[in-house]
């Protein structure tokens, strides 16, 4: 396999998954879409099934809340897709194109707002994740895109 282009330091990056909720009812491109429409761009872009394990390391700030092994459920329950979005304060803006965390409250116009919504399911359902600061997109990155990270 040819050697993937390495993520410039120098530039802001973000980690987006589009959910499983999201990939299996056919809203990668509409997400895509929304971001590139507003101007970032795709660095790095794979399907994968999420390991309870990478899930684990991926939320590990949740590890204590009552709904985090719902959330690994819902999480690992089929393919999703992950994005590195680049930009000058991608982290912020895609956080703003994604709309608060409860898709039902999530403001039109968003992401969670325009396309989620309660499904009466044990989870939350909300389409779409966007890392919430500059540590937790440096973080995510490594954890998700390893091989777009140089590493000394
Ligand atoms: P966000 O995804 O908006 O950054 P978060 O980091 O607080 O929100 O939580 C991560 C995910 O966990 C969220 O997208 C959905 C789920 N979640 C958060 N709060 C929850 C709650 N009170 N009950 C059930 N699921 C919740
Ligand atoms: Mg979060």
């Amino acid at each position: 396999m040819p050697t993937p282009e390495l993520l410039d330091p120098n530039k802001e990056h973000t980690l987006v998954l589009v959910k499983p909720d999201g990939f299996a009812r056919g809203l990668t491109g509409e997400v895509l879409r929304r971001i590139e429409a507003k101007g970032y761009v795709l660095k790095g872009l794979k399907i994968k099934r999420a390991s309870k394990e990478l899930l684990e390391e991926h939320y590990a700030e949740h590890r204590d809340q009552h709904f985090f092994p719902g959330l690994l459920e819902f999480m690992s329950s089929g393919p999703l897709v992950a994005v590195v979005v680049e930009g000058d304060r991608v982290i912020e803006g895609v956080r703003v194109l994604m709309g608060t965390t409860n898709p039902t409250l999530a403001a039109p116009g968003t992401i969670r707002g325009d396309l989620g919504r309660d499904w009466g399911s044990k989870y939350v359902e909300n389409v779409v994740h966007g890392s919430d600061s500059p540590t937790s997109a440096e973080r995510e990155i490594a954890l998700w895109f390893p091989e777009l990270v140089y590493h000394e």
